[in-house]
Parts: C-alpha cells; structure tokens; sequence
C-alpha cells in the first residue's frame, strides 16, 4: 500500500484499540494498584495497515488514566515488563523527590523483571501526567506516558470532561512501525523527533458527540518528543482555565491560535456553539494548513443555551511566589544545535569543539556544559526564591521543564504570569522565571524536546 506522506496524515479508517491484558507476572504488594509497562500491539495507523508495535502502560497507549481527588494518595506498583530498564515519572506534580521517577538522579532505573513501589500525595488540583523517564527519547516515543488527573474538591460546573492528549508518531509509511532509530544526529541537532502521523489519544480521527451549549472541560497534554502543537478552536467558545495544572486567576478567552508545547498541559472550558448536524473542532495548524486534531460532532441540543463567562477555578495551595527583591539571581545560558553559535563546551569535564562533540552525538550546553553532571546548576536553601533568567541563544525553540516546583515567567515591567511548570522559549528569546524553592530535593532542568535532552539538554537544582 502505497501512500505520500501526505495522504498517510490524512488517511481516514476506523479505528480500534487493541488492549491487551497486562500480564501477572509478579505479585502485587496490598494497596498498590499494578502498572505494567510491557509491550503490545495496537491499529494505530488506518486499518489496512499493519498494527504498531508499542510500549504502553498495561498494554495500551496511551495508559489508562489515573484520576484521583486533590490530597489523595497515588500508589502504584510499577512493574517492568519490557526488554529494558525504566522508571515512572509523574510530570508536574509537586512530589516528594524520591518518587519524581528520574533514573540516574532519584532512583535507579527499574530493570526488566523488576519493581518500584510509588507512594506520594497529589498537593494540587489540575492536569497531570506520566511518563518514562529513563531513555526518555525511545521510551515516551513507544507510547509508555498517560494522563494524572486531580479532581478538584468541589467538581467545576461542566458538562464533560475530556482528556485529549496530542502526539505524533514517526512511522514507516510501508510497515506502519515505528522508526527505531531514537538517536538520530539530525534530530539531536536540530528540532528533534518530530512524527509524520499525528493523532489525539492515539486515534487520528478523535471524535465525541456533543450537545449544542454543553460546557466541556478539555484537558490537553502534548506527549510529543518535540512537536509544539498549534491549536485554534472552531464551533467552540473558550476559556483558558489553567496551564501545567495550575488554575488562572482569571479565564482568558481564547482568541486564535495558542501553541502547546512537549510536555505542556492546558485546561479548557469550551462551550458548543457549533450549530445541531454540525461539528466543532480542535483545531491544528501545520505548515499552514488546518486539520482536526478532535472533532465534535453535534448531536442534539443540550439542557443550556447561554452561559455566563466561567468563573476561575479554585487556587491550588502555594501559588504565591511572594516578593522577588531578595531573590537569588542565576542564568542559564542555551547554547548550541545546528545553525548555532556553539564553539566548544565541557562533556564529561573535558572541553571538547563543536566538532568533537557532534561526533560524540552531543550537540546542547546549559552554560557550557553539555548534559548532566554531580554538580548541579545551582544548590538552594529550603523557601530560597530565585530568579532565574533563561537565555536561547540558539536557532530553535525549547520547552525547559522544571521538575518538583512550578515558577511564574517575570515579565520585563516586573509583572508575574501563570503559574507552570513548562516553559516554551523561543530562538533568541530571553524569558526570566522566578520560583520558590520549597521542595527539597534533586530536580531535574531540562529539555522536554526529548532529542535535546538526550544530547545535552539537562541540569539539575539541588534544594537542601
Ligand atoms: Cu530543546
């Protein structure tokens, strides 16, 4: 069967998962919940093609989502099935350290045939979610990440609520496998793994019959190793409700186009507006063309037909960062990748040229370093607040993802944004983000363009 690029993107067929049972391989220790990472097989391209062979959480990708109460406890037991070491990590949540799931910094990798029981409460309300977080690059690209959800304590007034998480894959358009090359120079050096099959939750014609005026509440999570989504709505009114979980003061409607970047979550409140025999979408642009990303078919008419402005949803604990004028100041200076200005940088404590490091497949400095090391970027005081200012001086954008405390982006009049934990820099740009340091622990800084992380893109904050 053969197809252009752009007819396998846009090729239309059902669609079906195959879930395969997770298999009892161990037994399980008493309050903890199994989750198997294993290998499976699913239709992820159209039928007509072959299925794809994926890692997935219990089978499926993406894995079931866990939903919980705010304050609850999640407790898992993480069993590795799969032929290679690996680790769980819970992307956003304000966690005890020791439960963040980053291999070679808070745990050891996991092996094949072994386990690791995470334990931890979840401090705040909002769109989370979980993902490899050993070998990032092959591990999240095979499919092994779901969606966390913290329920408010009292539910928001919505109609629906839909998880919608938005990847690309990198497929043979013969075989409808998966490229098995995660360490390609090209990618490393440049925007990274960017897939030729796009889908929402793994269906690439995602669709749910709504009501003409219901509420939705969309919780959006881009998966991808690097693509950063851009995202309009259409038959829909929206509000922006929170970003990286944290809740917006106030909604800001959504006008246009708004990008979302790997690793990035953002909560909506759409309301249908799309006429009864028409449908609404979730929109994407790439390179300039729209597709539907989600599609909303409208079915009947729903109990509501106006609705007042939402009103914002309820603060998450420790939202405020206080007063910045002690703060600490640091930077971190992004060098490096094609078309970058990168001469030389330190690898393994030795200074290395650009030359020497492409041939070591490393292409990234964080201030002239080139991945992780034992010393971290900065060690901090517990309640420490930092300033720190993050410099892109390279030809292509980044999504820098702090783990374990969520920051605000200073803006230059000295007024605080949203609160995230995720922050989208684009080539050239100059953002400073300003934070508290009340987690103790080691947090990983890195990448979330999981190319870039691989091959170079990674420090750590040390908080005592
Ligand atoms: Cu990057």
């Amino acid at each position: 069967m053969k197809q252009t690029r752009r007819q396998f993107l846009r090729a239309s067929a059902a669609f079906s998962v195959a879930a395969i049972a997770p298999h009892r391989l161990f037994a399980q220790n008493v309050g903890f919940v199994p989750l198997t990472a294993q290998t499976a097989s699913m239709q992820l391209a159209p039928e007509g093609y072959a299925k794809t062979d994926i890692w997935g959480y219990d089978g499926v990708m993406p894995g079931a989502t866990i939903r919980v109460q705010q304050g609850a406890r999640v407790q898992r037991q993480f069993i590795n099935a799969l032929p290679q070491a690996s680790s769980v990590h819970w992307h956003g949540i304000r966690i005890a350290n020791a439960m963040d799931g980053v291999a070679g910094l808070t745990q050891a990798a996991v092996a094949p045939g072994e386990t690791f029981d995470y334990d931890f409460a979840v401090p705040d309300a909002g769109t989370y979610w979980f993902h490899a977080h050993n070998r990032s690059t092959e591990q999240v690209a095979r499919g092994l990440y779901g969606a966390l959800i913290v329920e408010e304590n009292a539910a928001p007034d919505v109609d629906r609520d839909e998880v919608l998480i938005v990847d690309d894959w990198l497929l043979n358009p013969e075989t409808a496998q998966l490229d098995a090359d995660f360490e390609v120079a090209h990618d490393r050096s440049h925007a990274g793994r960017n897939g030729n099959f796009i889908a929402t939750n793994g269906d690439f014609e995602f669709s749910t019959d709504v009501k003409k005026g219901d509420r939705l509440r969309l919780r959006l999570i881009n998966a991808a190793n690097a693509r950063i989504f851009v995202l309009s709505l259409v038959g829909l009114e929206g509000w922006a409700m929170a970003y990286d979980g944290m809740p917006l003061a106030q909604p800001v409607r959504i006008d246009g186009q708004f990008p979302l970047a790997p690793g990035q979550r953002v909560d909506l409140f759409v309301d249908v507006t799309a006429d009864i025999g028409e449908s609404a979408y979730l929109v994407r642009t790439l390179n300039g063309e729209n597709m539907a990303q989600a599609t909303f078919p409208v079915t009947a008419a729903g109990t509501r037909t106006t609705r007042a402005v939402p009103e914002a949803l309820p603060p998450n604990p420790n939202m405020d960062i206080g007063d910045l004028t002690n703060a600490r100041m640091l930077t971190l200076n992004m060098e490096g990748g094609a078309m970058g200005r990168l001469d030389a940088a330190i690898l393994d404590g030795e200074r290395r040229t650009f030359r020497q490091l492409a041939d070591a497949n490393q292409f990234w400095s964080f201030n002239g370093v080139i991945g992780m090391t034992d010393t971290p970027l900065a060690s901090l005081a517990r309640g420490e607040t930092v300033r720190l200012t993050i410099k892109n001086d390279t030809s292509f954008p980044h999504a820098m993802h702090m783990h374990g405390m969520h920051f605000r982006e200073v803006s230059e009049d000295g007024q605080l944004g949203p609160m995230r934990d995720t922050l989208l820099s684009f080539a050239g740009q100059s953002n400073e983000i300003a934070f508290v340091a009340d987690n103790p622990g080691k947090w990983l800084l890195h990448c979330h363009m999981l190319s870039h992380a691989a091959s170079g893109m990674m420090t750590w904050l040390d908080v005592a």
